[in-house]
Formats: structure tokens, sequence, C-alpha cells
């Protein structure tokens, strides 16, 4: 059980929001297969030493790190608690119980009527530990919404892109750096399709931790091919008010508001469902304007850049100003500065 539990500890920052789980097959004294749940939307750990075993599974003890799992609407792979059974393992040991109301105790009763022998709680304590987090998530009820955090990355001067739409890079590689330990502090990170169409995000954690969910709202369903976010490092749920495929995600039909746009109350709803705890929201203006408006953002963090973007066609003539000297005045911050680059710019 300890080496299916380090097993599971191999996919750690890669199969969030799943939980880690690991599996090793043994008879007659002698380990013949193993195998760990990769990342999210790949095969889970029983799959894989199955895979492995072939037909030397037949009679086998499995130590499994979490009560393996049954089939239930939206999952993305077979159930393990069938799977071990149609290969003829005779007895299976796990760490602890799925805490995913879907799941728990329906894989251990799936095997016992199929006549394996099962044993839980072995290790448990350690089980409980390895998966924490998604534990924790799984306790959360299924109503309850995420916490709605804002990022905003802008020019002294309020703009969020330039005229022809670029916005790389308003901010520092340090600021970027910090965004990215935001993201991978957060269950989810969310734009909109403009973002994805105007700047092409991939939306990971930039090496600063494991990748949160990314949340595209696409109502008409445009997003190209190509996008980055469908780039398979970090799972991908795009919310339309269309019924449709993207490779490389999830589409989830969710209501239409007004305008025929996916209705924010029930996206959240929606990631609430999916036990999102937190959702960074990082635009682009029409996103933050709209959960504003609705009243559904609880913080914002707004980056201010030591630039000036107004009329600016271009990202590169931005004008930079040196030797700031940011004040408190009352309630409000002041921005002092000089000009230090005057480009000529050329206005449409
Ligand atoms: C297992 N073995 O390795 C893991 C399990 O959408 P799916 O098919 O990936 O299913 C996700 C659910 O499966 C997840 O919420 C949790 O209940 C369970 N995870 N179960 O038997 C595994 N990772
Ligand atoms: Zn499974």
């Amino acid at each position: 059980m300890r080496l299916a539990l380090d097993l599971a500890a191999r996919g750690r920052r890669r199969v969030f929001p799943n939980p880690m789980a690991g599996c090793v097959l043994v008879k007659d004294g002698r380990l013949i297969a193993t195998g760990w749940h990769r990342a999210y939307g790949r095969p889970h750990a029983e799959a894989e030493a199955l895979k492995l075993a072939g037909r030397r599974a037949r009679g086998a003890a499995a130590y499994v790190s979490l009560e393996p799992c049954v089939t239930f609407p939206g999952k993305k792979t077979p159930s393990c608690a069938q799977a071990l059974a149609d290969a003829g393992v005779a007895r299976v040991l796990y760490a602890t119980q799925d805490p995913n109301p879907s799941v728990a105790g329906r894989g251990q009763k799936l095997m016992r009527s199929r006549g394996i022998g099962v044993v839980s709680g072995v290790l448990g304590r350690e089980g409980r530990a390895l998966n924490a987090d998604f534990l924790e998530r799984m306790r959360r009820p299924a109503s309850l919404k995420p916490r709605v955090i804002l990022k905003m990355a802008l020019s002294l001067d309020g703009r969020a892109a330039s005229l022809s739409g670029e916005s790389r890079w308003i901010t520092s590689p340090a600021s970027r750096r910090l965004v990215g330990r935001w993201r991978a502090e957060s269950d989810a990170v969310l734009v909109g399709i403009g973002t994805v169409l105007e700047d092409d995000p991939s939306l990971t954690a930039r090496g600063m931790g494991r990748n949160p969910v990314r949340v595209v709202l696409d109502s008409r369903l445009k997003i190209p091919r190509r996008a980055k976010v469908l780039n398979g490092e970090a799972p991908t749920w795009i919310l339309s008010a269309r019924r449709g495929r993207a490779p490389g995600a999830e589409v989830i039909a969710v209501a239409a508001g007004r305008g025929g746009r996916v209705d924010l109350e029930e996206a959240l709803t929606e990631l609430g469902r999916r036990r999102i705890r937190s959702v960074l929201v990082e635009g682009g203006p029409q996103v933050w304007a709209a959960f504003l408006k609705g009243g559904l953002a609880d913080e914002v963090r707004v980056f201010f850049a030591p630039k000036l973007l107004g009329g600016a066609c271009r990202m590169k003539q931005a004008l930079s100003l040196k030797d700031m000297r940011p004040q408190r005045v009352g309630a409000d911050f002041l921005f002092q500065g000089s000009i230090a680059a005057a480009t000529t710019r050329t206005h449409r």
C-alpha cells in the first residue's frame, strides 16, 4: 500500500481537480503491475495497472490508494471497480473511501457484489493526508458558489490594452510571476472568449504550482482549435450557451442570459457544483464589467503599470514613466512620475 501511495503522489500537480491515486497488483507474493493516475482526464491508476497485467490479473490482489470508482454522469473514464471485477481480481485493499458523493461506498458495494474480498482503511490516515485537498473540496456543499477574485492589469491611465487590442505585456515579469502564484492557489482561472481570441493565453500557473482548471466563457462556441487553452496542459472547461465539442476541453452547456451570453450566476453555480472553491477572473474588460455589474465579485486585485497607453495603437508605443512616487492622499492613491520615452504615436 505504501508503494501505491507513493505512485499516487507522482500525479501531484497534474491530476487536479481529480484526486491522486496509485495501484499495485500482487499475485503469489509477487508484484505483477503498477499504475497511477497521471493527469486529469487520463486513465485511472487501476486501469493502467490492469492494462500492464493483462491476464495475469486474474486471482491477484489489488492495493489501491483510493476506493475504486463507479460510473456517474459526466465521468470521463470507465469504472475501475467494474474493471477490477471483469479482470478477475480476487481481493481489493484500499486506503480511503472516495469522498466523491457519486462514488463513495458504491465502488466497495459493486466489488463485493461481484465476489471480490474488499478491505478498506489500509494506511487510511496516509491515504486521507495524500488527498486532503480533494477531501475538503468534496465535503463542500454542491450549492456553494466559488469566491470570485477579479484580477486586472492596467496602465496608469486605466487601459487594459492598446487600441489595436494588444495587452502583452502591460505588467512586469515579477507581476506575472505573482499572477502565476495566484493561479496555482486558485481552483479555476476564468477568461472570456475575447481574451482567448486576442491574447491566446495558456492560463497555466507558469511553473509556480499546480495548474488551475481553465474556464472560458464562450457563448457561441467560437474557440479556435489551436487555442493554447486547449493544449492539454491543464483541464479546460468551456461554458457555452451552445452544445458542442472542442477537442482538449469539456464543453459545458450553461443557460444563456440577456443577449444570448452565458448567465454568470449560472456559470458560478455550475463551478460550485463541480466543487470549485475560488475563481481568478482575468478578463477581459467586458468580463470584468459583467461580474461587477452582476455584483458577483468578492475581491479585486489591480496592477497599475508605470506607463500610459491612452491612444497608443501598439503596446510598444506606450509611454513609460520613471521615478514613480506612489503616495496615499486621503482615500486616494497618487502616482507621480516623469515621462521617460516620448515615442511618436501613429493613430489610426
Ligand atoms: C479511481 N482511480 O485513479 C482516480 C479516481 O472523470 P474521471 O473518469 O477521471 O473520474 C473522476 C473521479 O474518479 C474523481 O472525481 C474521483 O471520484 C475518482 N478518482 N478513482 O478509481 C483513480 N483518480
Ligand atoms: Zn477509477
